[in-house]
């Protein structure tokens, strides 16, 4: 008799509990998915000169090739921490608070599907690394908070966003904005600009 309750108890629990996973409501709207080829050249920073442990390269810097340097400077890091993809990552703060970009060919009014993945330089403040994705006047906030990171690992984090064409050409550009010592930033690779599925 006491089995039978229990087992009666534990099916109902079990019901109920599926019953709110059920309608657990969606937090925001879903990114879109990406469809088609990575619309960005030199996207994971292989391409160019080795960089030994690191290179800094300033505001003009040409390095990158399809990438322009746009603001302070930033660092092409090779061997001094392992990349999410190939060798070679960007540390936005470079030897002050930097930025990139690289223009490519779109169609206005059409969605574009970005992703990359975000880490952190661990040697140094600020503590919580902020930087900006833009594109078509249209940008967001990112952060990596240097508690996350786990211990001896770049904890690499994959982040998605999207955007809508305004012309035929955009510029993406990825900007620090780190307020504190310049010299341990925001970390990514690995970045892909696609279409968005039709
Ligand atoms: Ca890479």
């Amino acid at each position: 008799m006491r089995k039978s309750l229990i087992g009666f108890v534990i099916c109902f629990v079990a019901v109920v509990l599926a019953t709110v996973v059920q309608i657990k409501p969606a937090l925001g709207s879903p990114a879109p998915s990406a469809c088609g080829k990575n619309l960005l050249v030199n996207p994971s920073f292989e391409d160019g000169p080795y960089p030994g442990s690191y290179l800094d390269l300033p505001a003009g810097s040409t390095t990158l090739g399809a990438w322009a340097v746009t603001k302070g400077s930033v660092d092409l890091v090779g061997g001094l921490w392992p990349a999410s993809d190939g060798h070679n990552s960007i540390d936005l703060d470079g030897v002050s608070f930097g930025a990139i970009s690289q223009t490519f060919d779109t169609t206005a009014g059409k969605t574009y599907v970005v992703s990359f993945d975000l880490a952190a330089n661990g040697y140094g403040a600020p503590a919580v690394k902020r930087m900006q994705i833009s594109a078509a006047s249209q940008t967001a906030d990112f952060q990596y908070d240097l508690k996350d990171k786990p211990y001896g690992r770049m904890g690499w984090q994959p982040k998605t966003w999207s955007f809508v064409a305004k012309a035929a050409s955009t510029t993406l550009a990825f900007t620090s904005l780190d307020t504190e010592n310049g010299y341990f930033g925001p970390v990514i690779d690995n970045v892909r600009a696609q279409a968005a599925c039709d």
